[in-house]
């Protein structure tokens, strides 16, 4: 990378996502360049990457698979119309992952990130009962502490209050289940919670409230990623779904982050043995190599929407680069790793020893909580007074700048969730480096 990249003057222009700019500009937390496990700083620092770059690179960096079917791609066709016409890669993609989804969950619609997917998931939500005669089923139920994405959609049935408040009323016909985390039940618990199955039965009073004849879906994370790893609670998902069966209620999971592998299964439905009507994914379907996401829908669901006319659209929706070439190519090669290594029979073997090493961090100064599920966890640190957020952001720069360790924080919580192909040597590294950079920061 060159010089001038580095220097603070060229660094202005790009209005960094999601971003403390002014911090960064001041101290910027530059990356270079990527392989396997570990991120490089222009300068050549090697970091172990413990955050899967954002919840993605599952498969690891700079597989050469990967590099090589995007390199073969992009020479072969750049971009192919999606409205109207097909490629053949995008239709062998949705039968790979069609595959992958349990129970009748058998056509896929693409969309170019996870937002995207969410906001596609809840159109068809709302025009399968339009279609089906049952128009008024207009409302989207979502929950406290979910994280859906950035569109008008995902932020209207998000939970996370700093998401919300500056944007409006977004979609105005709402309402939310509770958060399923309770830190005086939950504190240290290991894997899904013992406790809170029963707060699923909180749909009950929703449907109280507005009827069902008024309710499209329910959208929930099988695990709460975003906002600080929070696991479903031991049958709380299953509750969900008899709910949502006795109400004619759409069932979506949002398996942004859960989907391939993270969980230990190809998708989390499958690690609850819950079929949901819709399953949004993203992130992982290309390792993160390629912007992609989309939304898996059940048999009967498609069907609702094919009849009329054959000349004419079903679903009007979709996205310049639905199933854009070089994103199927990636997903493509991503799923053959995926299966090839068996990264998620990996990912569920390594989860023990996991849970066992950041547990480990107990007792470190501040730490209040700490959760995990699959390949996630959060270490929970408790607040500075009057300044929610800064010690999490403190042991971020820390653990950057001085510890060799990319983290991800959720607020004053430290979130761990590498790529799959971890072993147990970098589990080690990585709960070694996060705790230094805890102690450090105090
Ligand atoms: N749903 C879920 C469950 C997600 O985790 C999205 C939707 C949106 O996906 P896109 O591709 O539009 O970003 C996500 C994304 C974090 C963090 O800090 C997590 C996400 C995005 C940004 C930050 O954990 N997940
Ligand atoms: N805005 C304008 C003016 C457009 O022409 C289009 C697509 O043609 C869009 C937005 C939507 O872009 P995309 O299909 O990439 O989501």
């Amino acid at each position: 990378m060159s010089q001038s990249v580095q220097a603070p003057n060229d660094l202005e222009s790009y209005w960094m996502p999601f971003s403390s700019n002014r911090s960064f500009k001041t101290s910027p937390r530059m990356i270079g360049s990527a392989r396997d496990m570990h991120y490089f700083t222009p300068e050549g620092r090697k970091l172990i990457d413990a955050a899967a770059g954002l919840w993605c690179v599952n498969a690891g960096h700079g597989r050469p698979s990967i590099v090589k079917a995007i390199q073969d791609q992009a020479a072969e066709m750049d971009f192919s119309p999606p409205f109207q016409y097909g490629h053949p890669q995008a239709f062998q993609l949705a039968r790979r992952i069609a595959a992958l989804a349990p129970g009748d969950l058998d056509h896929v619609f693409f969309t170019c990130s996870g937002s995207e997917a969410v906001d596609t998931a809840l159109k068809i939500a709302l025009a399968y009962h339009n279609v089906t005669g049952q128009g008024a089923r207009q409302r989207l139920i979502g929950r406290v502490r979910g994280y859906h994405g950035v569109g008008f959609g995902g932020i209207a049935v998000g939970g996370m209050v700093a998401n919300r408040k500056f944007f409006g009323l977004a979609l105005p016909a709402v309402d939310h289940l509770p958060t399923t985390y309770n830190s005086t039940e939950q504190a240290f618990s290991r894997g899904e919670p013992e406790w809170g199955a029963h707060l699923a039965n909180e749909l009950e009073n929703i449907v109280g409230l507005h009827d069902a004849s008024t309710i499209a879906a329910v959208i929930v994370e099988p695990m709460a990623g975003s906002t600080g790893v929070l696991p479903a609670p031991v049958g709380y998902l299953q509750r969900l779904r008899q709910i949502c069966d006795k109400y004619g209620l759409l069932l979506i999971f949002d398996e942004v982050i859960t989907g391939f592998g993270r969980l230990g299964h190809a998708f989390a439905a499958e690690r609850y043995g819950v079929v949901p009507d819709m399953i949004c994914f993203a992130k992982g379907v290309t390792s993160g190599a390629v912007p992609m996401g989309g939304v898996i829908v059940r048999g009967p669901v498609y069907d609702a929407f094919m009849k009329g006319p054959e000349h004419a659209v079903e679903f009007m929706h979709g996205y310049t680069y639905s199933g854009h070439p070089l994103a199927c190519a990636a997903g493509l090669a991503a799923l053959d790793l995926y299966e090839h290594e068996k990264i998620f029979a990996n990912a569920s073997r390594m989860e023990k020893p996991f849970e066992e090493a950041v547990h480990s961090l107990k007792g470190l100064p501040g730490v209040v909580d700490i959760r995990n599920v699959g390949i996630a966890a959060a270490i929970e640190l408790s607040p500075r007074a009057n300044a929610p957020g800064k010690r999490g952001f403190e042991v971020m720069d820390e653990a950057f700048h001085r510890q060799d360790v990319l983290i991800r924080i959720a607020g004053d919580a430290v979130v761990i969730a590498p790529p799959l192909i971890l072993n147990e040597d970098h589990i080690g590294e990585i709960v070694d480096k996060v705790g230094k950079a805890i102690r450090a920061v105090g």
